[in-house]
């Protein structure tokens, strides 16, 4: 109703923001994400069931973008309220009171522009550094170049990075091996990604590891003699960085 300043057509308007690689929330990274707010009367989308709490809207967008199937999400900035959907919503008509206070929102996603020199694979770049140093300092070379070092989660990512390290050649001992972004040097033996705290979900062990042999080893490396698995070793060595982003 134009008591509300709705309309019964479809007007996307571009609204809030549109960031660029740069929103970091806890457990992700939203990047070349703009969110779209439509007019209109979206009420029958809404199943009370499969609505959750959410902050804000930001914080909506990240729970969406969360789930690989979210493509839309009603939220309510008075309740906190967001609900996500598979689909994109057309409006049923006008509005009214009942609807008021959500507001129906599209995700869309713009094409990823990986930087010169970072590698491209599905919705990250990565940097394979030519540099080596220890784990540590692997962690601040990826924060300065404004990533964090690499999270690997799946199967996908985990070949794409093992098939680039496997191809490539390495011009000194220390780059022949790679440190990633995982670490046990909190609690042993429970690894975690350092740029986003998760523990792993998804891993690659080389034979009989982790083992934390020497009862100092923390850091974890795509190690060549296992064709690149992975192996804990002592955070102080020398090996060169992949960075993702
Ligand atoms: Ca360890
Ligand atoms: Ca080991």
């Amino acid at each position: 109703m134009a008591k509300y300043g709705w309309s019964s057509e479809l007007t996307q308007k571009m609204i809030l923001f549109s960031f660029l690689w740069i929103l970091t929330k806890a457990n992700l990274v939203i990047k070349n994400t703009s969110l779209f707010a439509a007019d209109g009367d979206f009420s029958h989308l809404m199943n009370p069931s499969d609505v959750i709490t959410s902050m804000t809207l930001i914080s909506s967008g990240v729970l969406c973008l969360d789930k690989p199937d979210c493509v839309s999400f009603l939220f309510n900035p008075k309740t906190k309220q967001m609900q996500r959907l598979s689909y994109v919503g057309t409006p049923s008509g006008t509005g009214g009171a009942n609807v008021m206070d959500w507001r129906y929102y599209i995700i869309k996603k713009e094409p990823l522009v990986c930087e010169p020199g970072w590698e491209k694979f599905q919705d990250s770049c990565y940097l394979f550094s030519a540099s080596y140093g220890n784990w540590n300092s692997g962690k601040l070379f990826c924060e300065n170049n404004g990533g964090y070092m690499v999270e690997i989660t799946n199967l996908a990512e985990d070949t794409f990075v093992r098939d680039f390290v496997r191809n490539r050649a390495f011009t000194a001992y220390e780059t022949r091996d790679s440190w990633i972004g995982g670490t046990d040097v909190v609690t042993e033996n429970t690894f975690v990604w350092i740029g986003s705290g998760q523990t792993f979900t998804y891993s690659n062990w080389g034979p009989n590891n982790p083992d934390n042999s020497g009862g100092n080893q923390h850091c974890v490396i795509l190690f060549q003699p296992s064709d690149y698995k992975w192996h804990d070793t002592q955070c102080t060595n020398t090996n060169s960085f992949i960075c993702e982003k």
